[in-house]
């Protein structure tokens, strides 16, 4: 027997071990699977001698019964908030109430990332793991001991027998959160918002059996309580107490003697989160000593010793006021959220886009809802998801119109579609949608045609589709409220301009579904002229690479629509330019495509000009027809990607050196 309990503890210890190296370090010394036959034989042994188990062998990780509800914890001392600054200006004016308060210029700080997560209370008594809380309101929070014992780099002992609080951040990586989405999505469940709420969610499970599947990871970054004789003299000594202890800290928390290390770390944070496998939306940083920490104290929610330096947020929580309707060119209804308005990354949003039902259903969006939105980079901003958590009953349920909102005609949904569409081609959303379209910039850019003006002459009869601008006459503009000799000059002039622009601007303007501006540009390649492109088969459209069945049957029933063909016959009268320009001797980038990643220092739109404007292609992917990766500031993936494929990478100098 004395072998028998032996031989648990070598195990218990080795699968401790093993363990720490897996989940902590992330530096495995064995195999999946000869951890597994350790495991397997420690559990046989248990099941056959259930005294030798003890509170923190490994197989007692998982295995809880579910609760019916979680027990209160109350904290020994309270776990606070932390203060923001959103500035360089914010950080300084922080350090300054400092200075003023130790009256000490010099000081050291930690950094550290701050965790997009949960934040929870650990404690250790004799060195064994007995009670694990949510931060709740700061002075209670919840019981969630089961659940936190499921996070394998969570130790459930400590090899030094004291007793003391831990406090860190459960998070949930981002990977982690991908799959838990997927599989939520596969079981017709709605998906989590974010990796936080997806954090949240597992912590909340009463049955520890479901948390223990999510993948959940730890950041320590505090010693609460302690009971030992002499308690480290600073934090950073702290955290490095807590990793010997076989806590997982993070690796990148430094120690700077300035403010502008701080704010150097926050930079290059800032851009560099993107890499992490785990979201962040800050940095913390704190004074290092703990007597200064005394002295500087806390007002009552927020230590004045520390303070969170966030990131620009490109995400925000605010309520879904209703949903409203907006009907395109096409004739599709598109969806939209009507929001409180919000400061995303210093942009008020007050509305988003919810693309159409399914999205919203499967995303199980409430009007009323509290809802996460985002905005990436130019993107029009998108309704992430509800935090469901925070319903309250009141919440309604969105069905979308059995008739269009603008013209009342019957709405459809075809099978296969995703979207609903009016079935009246003569809407007057569509009609105004579809001259907005045609004089809009990517279009026969027609200077001085805004949309109110579009809509004026659309309601006045005075045009009927875009091909009509062609025959206003001075007098029809002239008789128009607020049209002035000037402005109907100068507006016939854009008019007149209008007729000289390149065939693929023309295919482009013509708002064909499915048809934007990329594509425009190869049917006018591929097509001498108009005439040839409206008569094309749809085996013929397929045969051009990039063009699908689905986007060539669009161009057939295109120009298969008698009323498009009469606006074409028409705009051929306005000599409008229907046909490709003589072939010219071949241009310099003629053959080249560009990708470009990163910011240069001009506008994008204005690059992609220069390389077409040389007879180049523009690429929004690396493919093997791609010939330069154009390398501005701060590159994505792509230009990784570039290196291993050996493409050939020029910086902007060299760019504009090649397109004149
Ligand atoms: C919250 C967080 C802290 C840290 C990281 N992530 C957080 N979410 C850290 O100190 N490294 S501290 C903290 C708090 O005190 N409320």
């Amino acid at each position: 027997m004395e072998e028998v309990r032996k031989r648990a503890e070598e195990l218990r210890s080795l699968l401790n071990y093993h363990n720490y190296r897996y989940y902590v370090l992330d530096s495995p010394e064995i195999s999946d699977s000869e951890y597994d036959k350790l495991f397997r034989e420690l559990k046989d042994l248990e099941q056959k001698y259930p005294e030798l188990i003890t509170p923190d062998s490994p197989t007692r990780r998982v295995g809880a019964p579910p609760l019916k509800e979680f027990g209160i914890v109350r904290h020994r001392l309270p776990l606070l908030s932390l203060d923001n600054a959103f500035s360089y200006e914010e950080l300084l004016a922080w350090r300054k109430r400092v200075v003023g308060i130790l009256k000490k210029e010099e000081f050291d700080l930690v950094c550290e990332l701050k965790m997009d997560g949960v934040a929870v209370a650990l404690i250790y008594e004799g060195g064994l793991l007995t009670r694990g809380a949510t931060r709740g309101d700061g002075w209670e929070g919840e019981d969630i001991t089961q659940n936190l014992r499921t996070v394998r780099s969570i130790p459930l002992s400590v090899k030094d027998g004291s007793s003391f609080e831990v406090r860190g951040e459960v998070f949930l990586p981002r990977e982690g959160f991908k799959k838990l989405n997927e599989e939520r999505e596969r079981e017709g469940l709605p998906g989590f918002a974010n990796p936080r709420n997806a954090a949240a969610g597992s912590l909340r499970q009463l049955d520890p059996g479901v948390t223990a599947h999510r993948f959940l990871d730890i950041y320590t970054y505090a010693l609460g309580w302690s009971e030992r004789e002499t308690p480290p003299p600073d934090h950073f000594s702290a955290l490095a107490l807590l990793e010997s202890r076989g806590f997982k800290i993070n690796p990148y928390n430094i120690l700077c003697s300035s403010i502008e290390e701080v704010e150097k770390f926050h930079q290059r944070w800032k851009e560099e989160r993107k890499n992490l496998p785990y979201e962040t939306d800050g940095i913390v940083v704190k004074v290092n000593r703990f007597d200064f920490q005394d002295a500087l104290g806390s007002t009552g929610h927020e230590p004045r010793w520390s303070i969170a330096y966030k990131f620009p947020s490109k995400e925000a929580v605010t309520r879904l006021l209703d949903i409203g309707i907006n009907v395109g060119r096409t004739g599709n209804l598109n969806p939209y959220a009507i929001l409180e308005p919000v400061s995303v990354g210093g942009v008020v949003i007050g509305s988003a886009g919810l693309h159409n039902e399914d999205y919203i259903r499967a995303k199980d969006i409430k009007i009323g809802d509290r809802v996460a939105v985002h905005r990436a980079g130019e993107v029009i901003p998108e309704v992430i998801g509800p935090i469901v958590s925070e319903r309250r009953g009141g919440e309604r349920e969105f069905a979308m119109p059995q008739t269009c909102p603008v013209c009342g005609a019957k709405v459809v949904r075809l099978p296969g579609e995703a979207m609903h569409r009016c079935t009246n081609a003569a809407c007057p959303a569509q009609a105004l949608e579809r001259v907005k379209h045609f004089v809009s910039r990517g279009g026969m850019d027609i200077e001085g045609m805004g949309e109110k003006l579009c809509a004026h002459l659309l309601r006045e009869g005075l045009i009927k589709n875009a091909s009509d601008i062609y025959f206003l006459s001075k007098e029809d503009l002239l008789n128009l409220e607020r049209m002035g000799e000037k402005s109907v000059q100068n507006l016939l002039l854009s008019v007149e301009e209008s007729k000289g622009r390149p065939f693929q601007k023309v295919i482009f303007a013509l708002g064909i579904p499915q048809v934007g501006e990329e594509t425009a540009e190869i049917l006018a390649h591929e097509f001498e002229n108009m005439d040839e492109l409206a008569l094309a088969a749809p085996e013929e459209l397929s045969l051009i690479p990039t063009i699908g069945p689905k986007v060539a049957g669009e161009i057939v029933s295109f120009f298969r629509n008698e009323g498009n063909l009469k606006l074409i016959q028409k705009l051929k009268e306005a000599k409008v330019k229907l046909s490709q320009e003589e072939r010219r001797i071949t241009l310099p980038l003629e053959g080249k495509e560009f990708v470009f990643s990163g910011e240069l220092s001009f506008p994008r739109k204005e690059a992609e000009e220069k390389v077409k404007a040389q007879g180049g292609r523009v690429g929004s992917s690396l493919t093997s027809r791609t010939t330069y990766l154009v390398q501005g500031k701060s590159p994505g993936s792509k230009l990784r990607r570039a290196q291993e494929e050996d493409i050939t990478i020029i910086d902007e100098q060299e760019f504009l050196r090649l397109s004149g």
